[in-house]
């Protein structure tokens, strides 16, 4: 990883460890990380390039006690925007998050406090999600007299289902801890650090062959788009490339010859 492609942020604290995993920190904790413009772009920046960049994994975090509050509400206010305006700010949200779901680099997310309204929808354009304790996920729209914009119509009632999702917005409804792991908002939940669990998870994700990883952090998605037909065919043929890749045998070999890890529950 060079260093230098990663100075020039503001809104985004962005730390580099030596196995190619990035700690990309939503840095506004004053505005308990409210998407502005311009986080949005930053985030448009760094997913854009993050693959090209050779980052083999990504954590993403909240500074302070909160993961993120969702759409900058007084941002918004005060620019009293035209419909025009608003649906170029949805579509360049949607640059982000797509980015980040379709460019086949895994990221993390780590959920602390508040994951509510375009907060939730940029969790669910993470791969996988660690809550802990003080998580709790809420589309706070409804109250606010507006309606998601940043993908949650279908991010979000794909994790959830679309009942629970419309629930949420109709009514506020907060979900957190077991329950809220239960439904699939997140995948883990832990005492401890959610920081922590997720630089795990990054870890280990990063220890994968970069082209596998690329499959799984961009065919799934992709595929769950299409036909079963189609889904199918085009599963076969990035097995096709994946699976025969060079870098794979040496991993094939080692379980040949029984210096491979086994598959064992964890103890
Ligand atoms: C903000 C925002 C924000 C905080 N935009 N500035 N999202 C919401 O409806 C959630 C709105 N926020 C909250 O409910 C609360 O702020 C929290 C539960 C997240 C945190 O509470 P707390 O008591 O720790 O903080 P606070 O005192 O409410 O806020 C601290 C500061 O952060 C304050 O600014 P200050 O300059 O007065 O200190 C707040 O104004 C600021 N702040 N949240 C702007 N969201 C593409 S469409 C997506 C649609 C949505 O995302 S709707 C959901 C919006």
């Amino acid at each position: 990883l060079d260093a230098s492609h990663f100075d020039d942020y503001t809104n985004l604290d962005i730390a580099l460890r030596d196995n190619g995993v990035v700690i990309v920190t939503l840095d506004r904790a004053d505005k308990r990380n409210a998407l502005d413009v311009a986080t949005i772009d930053e985030l448009v920046r760094f997913f854009s390039s993050a693959h090209r960049n050779g980052v083999r994994a990504v954590v993403l975090a909240g500074s302070g006690d909160h993961f993120c509050a969702g759409l900058d509400l007084i941002e918004h206010w005060k620019a009293d925007r035209s419909p025009d305006e608003f649906m170029h700010v949805c579509l360049r949200w949607h640059e982000a998050f797509n980015k980040m779901e379709y460019g086949g680099v895994p990221v993390i997310a780590a959920l602390k406090g508040a994951v509510v309204g375009g907060g939730l929808e940029l969790a669910s354009a993470a791969h996988v999600r660690v809550a802990d304790a003080s998580t709790y996920f809420a589309l706070p729209e409804g109250q606010r007299g507006i309606f998601t914009g940043g993908g949650a119509t279908i991010r979000v009632s794909d994790l959830i289902g679309k009942a629970r999702m419309i629930d949420m917005v109709l009514t506020g409804r907060v979900y957190q801890g077991q329950e809220a792991v239960d439904l699939g908002l997140a995948q883990y939940l832990v005492d401890g650090s959610s920081l922590d669990k997720a630089i795990a998870l990054a870890d280990k994700a990063a220890a994968n062959l970069p082209l596998t990883n690329f499959a799984i952090c961009s065919a799934i998605s992709h595929i769950n788009n299409m036909s079963a037909m189609d889904g199918a065919y085009a599963e076969s043929v990035v097995a096709g490339i994946v699976n025969t890749q060079p870098a794979a045998r040496a991993r094939l070999e080692a379980f040949a010859d029984k210096t491979g890890a086994r598959v064992r529950p964890e103890s």
